[in-house]
């Protein structure tokens, strides 16, 4: 960073966190030249290369364990989880470039959850950045920690480390690396999605850097409207009670003013990253459906409003009040949240009767994802009407339309926004993105030319709806500003997506040209493009061939699983699990697991088991089916994913809470069988 870092203080652009993001093969090899190795730490040479324990824990080269060559270095004498050999790379990170970090991680015993983050200090305070969330680490073999991260402010202080989730184990690291891919300039020549598309404002979500260089450029080039991605969220702004904090949001509010950017409000009640006191009673206990219980969870609810928008008041013209509240699974279409499990609808009531009171001239919206799905969208068409007619002030329904390259039909698209005009409020598209995947079981290592010239018809085709129904539609708004850093390269399977308007280095993709110029998208981009590129016709996708239950949403719901067969009547049979913790934050986290059938004999229709040791409760699954009580977990098969034949393997997904640590389980039983964890 040499200059740059010790630059005035003064000027911090941002502070926000950096999403910790799973580096995943890069999404074009031919626009990602070799990356830059700017740090190694091999450990090869007898030393502890500069790394430096966090406090009075012992750092000591040692050849009892290496993943490269014969060295690696040892902590030991740990007092605390989050002791470990931290790094100074204040002159060697610059602001505003994309880092890969990646560090090899072994416990000497035992077992435990490794994190790699960075600290950094700005006028004396301290801030931490998660790169890499909990991953499980034991002593038996070297696991990865990869990650990508960005400074985005001004700092004095800026150090990589290494920490546990809760035990106090010696552990090794070795070959930690980091690197970065030359940007490119932005490309100044090319029209900006603003002046083509006047209909409404179109804006693009920001979780990281990308108000600093480059990004910053590109974001006011094309955008007039942003959301704040993760800086508004309720984990963002009070992680603890009645305590706010606007860290995080404030530089992006102040960047927004600047340059004139509309801002969305995202969001000020959802079920996901919410701290859990939000929903712990008075008595210290979980809440449940009592009157008191209700009183002080609405109270609370009041109070968050009142102070976060009433913190931005008129600079926000658009809120998501509540986000994602539809369950269509539910005969009445309302999710079991904690919310609605603790006041029924009365949390959906008060949070809009509060924000209309904060902002009497904000537009108050309901949000939420797969409103393309008739059974989704008439449960929420009967929720607005419902709440409506009782006078509950909700102004619009966002749509999220996470959507992928062969799923929906443009006429379901079409019937989502016919649906609601019949209700008189406003429509906006809050967080749209087209995955390049059409069933969790790919991974590209590169995104095929088919597949992106199926995007940019895609994105042709949606905004030509979105721009026929301008008279309904007031803003659409991407949720990413280019896929270096997209949500979806962790969701649902951890695999590189591509699914924006700009590539990992910022330059216009043909999904550009389709929103912009379609007679500019380049049908033969490179000698791959299948002979079956889809025809310039309007349809986007021949069927619905990829169902609901399949596609990229937040949280999909599952199918009933398959019943579950014997053990393989020919053949070993043997079981590999792997638990990750992919992301954590204050009494959330989100996991994956894969299990890979060992044996020889395949595997029809599974059931796999665990054990929580510290209360962890999953609250949302995807790709399996599951039954939780108390400390028990079963996940079972669903219909698409049962078979597994000798090495094939199956990855579901889940959101969870925790309080006080969050362990990884210790062993796992694939139909009744001890698995090999991984
Ligand atoms: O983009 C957000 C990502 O950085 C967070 O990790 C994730 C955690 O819940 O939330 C993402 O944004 C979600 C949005 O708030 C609501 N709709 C689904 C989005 C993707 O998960």
């Amino acid at each position: 960073m040499r200059a740059l870092a010790r630059l005035a203080l003064a000027t911090v652009l941002v502070a926000a966190p950096i999403a910790a993001v799973t580096l995943a093969p890069t999404a074009n090899a031919a626009e990602d030249p070799t990356p830059i190795t700017v740090l190694t730490s091999n450990f090869e040479d007898g030393t502890v290369q500069g790394w430096a324990g966090r406090s009075a824990e012992t750092l000591a080269h040692t050849t009892t364990v290496a993943h490269g060559g014969t060295g690696s270095l040892a902590v030991t004498g740990r007092t605390a989880a989050w002791q470990g050999p931290s790094l100074d790379v204040l002159d060697v990170f610059e602001k505003g470039t994309a880092y890969t970090i990646s560090a090899w991680v072994r416990m000497a015993s035992g077992s435990d959850n490794a994190r790699l983050s960075v600290e950094r200090r700005t006028g004396g305070t301290a801030a931490y950045d998660q790169v890499v969330g909990n991953t499980a680490v034991t002593a038996n073999g070297w696991v990865n920690l990869t990650g990508r991260y960005t400074l985005a402010s001004d700092v004095e202080f800026l150090r990589v480390y290494v920490e546990t989730a809760s035990t106090t184990e010696s552990f090794y690291i070795d070959d930690v690396t980091a690197s970065y891919v030359p940007a490119l300039p932005i490309q100044t020549d090319i029209p900006s999605v603003q002046d083509v598309v006047t209909e409404f404002p179109v804006g693009a979500s920001i979780t990281g850097a990308e108000i600093v260089t480059t990004h910053g450029e590109l974001l006011t080039k094309h955008f007039n409207s942003v959301t704040p991605g993760n800086a508004l969220k309720w984990d963002a702004t009070e992680p603890t009670e009645n305590t706010f904090t606007y860290a995080q949001a404030d530089p992006l509010m102040a960047f927004a003013r600047t340059h004139d950017l509309a801002v969305r409000g995202h969001t000020l009640v959802w079920h996901n990253q919410t701290p859990s006191w939000v929903f712990t009673g008075a008595d210290g206990q979980p809440m449940t459906a009592t009157a008191e219980d209700k009183e002080l969870l609405l109270a609370r609810l009041e109070n968050h409003i009142r102070n976060v928008a009433g913190h931005y008041g008129d600079q926000i013209g658009v809120w998501d009040v509540v986000n994602e509240v539809i369950d269509e699974n539910q005969s009445d279409g309302l999710r079991r949240s904690n919310w609605f499990n603790v006041a029924g609808l009365d949390y959906i009531r008060t949070a809009f009767r509060v924000a209309r009171e904060v902002l009497p001239n904000a537009k108050l919206y309901i949000n939420d994802y797969n409103t393309n799905v008739p059974a989704k969208r008439d449960k929420l068409y009967n929720l607005i009407a419902q709440l409506k007619a009782e006078g509950v002030p909700i102004d619009g329904v966002g749509h999220q339309v996470h959507i992928n390259v062969s799923w929906p039909t443009l006429a379901e698209s079409e019937a989502m926004i016919q649906k609601f005009i019949p209700l008189g409020i406003d429509q906006q598209v809050t967080e749209m993105d087209v995955s390049i995947y059409t069933s969790n079981s790919e991974s590209f290592p590169t995104p095929p030319a088919d597949r992106l010239l199926k995007q940019a018809y895609v994105y042709r085709d949606m905004f030509a709806l979105f721009r026929k129904y301008a008279a309904e539609i007031t803003s659409v708004t991407l949720w990413g500003l280019a896929d270096d850093n997209t949500w979806l390269d962790t969701f649902p399977v951890t695999r590189k997506d591509a699914p924006l308007l700009f590539d990992t280095r910022l330059q216009a993709k043909s999904a550009y040209w389709g929103v912009v110029d379609p007679s500019k998208i380049n049908p033969s981009p490179s000698p791959s493009v299948s002979s079956a590129s889809p025809s310039p016709s309007v349809s986007v996708s021949p069927s619905a061939s990829v169902s609901p239950s399949v596609s990229v949403s937040p949280s999909v719901s599952v199918s009933p699983s398959a019943s579950v067969s014997p053990s393989p009547s020919s053949g070993t049979a043997g079981c590999a699990v792997t638990y990750r913790v992919t992301g954590s934050w204050p009494g959330g986290f989100q996991g994956d697991v894969k299990i890979t059938n060992t044996g020889t004999a395949p595997i029809a229709g599974w059931s796999l088991n665990w054990q929580y040791t510290a209360g962890q409760k999953i609250s949302q699954l995807w790709n399996g089916a599951l039954t939780q009580s108390g400390t028990a977990v079963t996940v079972a098969n669903t219909s698409w994913n049962g078979t597994l034949s000798p090495n094939g393997s199956a990855s579901f997904g889940f959101l969870g809470s925790w309080t006080g640590t969050n362990p990884v389980p210790a062993a796992f039983t694939l139909n009744g069988a001890t698995c090999t964890t991984l």
